[in-house]
């Protein structure tokens, strides 16, 4: 894991667009995103279990698996949104970046490998995208129904209970 400010600079969003500002763990936590590292499955298999996590899945994002549309969803992943629900992903090979907002609305980017987890609380704003590998495999957490919707940015989401919520707990 590394993390640090995004540069804004234009360009493919795949390349590091890293500014030179390191970000640390701990300013990560103060938006509510919390990260750690798990060599085997077994730690992640109990903080599943602390958590109430009861099912899993696996995606790997690269043009081998997903052929034509892979540029179509490498974007669609890219535009900004936010769940109602945790978002947990713990990375088993290839590597990526999860951009999410700061305080001050600014673009906080978190570059994870494998063995690293990362867990986004609902109503956070945020992005993926693959790096210039254009390979990743994670595997995504849920208790019971994924509810991944993305709902993109917009004004009316001020509104939203989950995005209350979360701006009342980390701002
Ligand atoms: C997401 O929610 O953006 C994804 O699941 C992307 C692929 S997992 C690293
Ligand atoms: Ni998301």
């Amino acid at each position: 894991m590394k993390a640090y400010w995004y540069d804004n600079v234009e360009g493919d969003q795949r390349l590091p667009h890293d500014s030179g500002r390191a970000l640390s763990e701990a300013e990560l936590a103060a938006v509510g995103v919390t990260y750690s590292r798990h060599p085997t499955l077994a730690t992640v298999d109990k903080l599943a279990a602390e958590r109430g996590y009861r099912n899993r899945d696996e995606i790997t994002v690269s043009p081998e698996k997903m052929g034509d549309v892979y540029e179509e969803k490498v974007k669609n992943f890219f535009s900004e949104h936010l769940h109602e629900d945790e978002e947990i992903r713990y990375i088993r090979d290839g590597a990526g970046y999860f951009d999410v907002r700061s305080r001050g609305d600014e673009w906080m980017r978190i570059y994870l490998e494998k063995d690293d987890l990362i867990i986004l609380p609902p109503g956070i704003y945020h992005r993926f995208t693959t790096s210039e590998s254009n390979y990743i495999q994670a595997m995504r957490l849920f208790k019971d129904e994924p509810k991944w919707t993305p709902l993109n940015r917009s004004n009316e989401l001020d509104e939203n209970e989950h995005r209350k919520a979360y701006v009342q707990q980390f701002s």
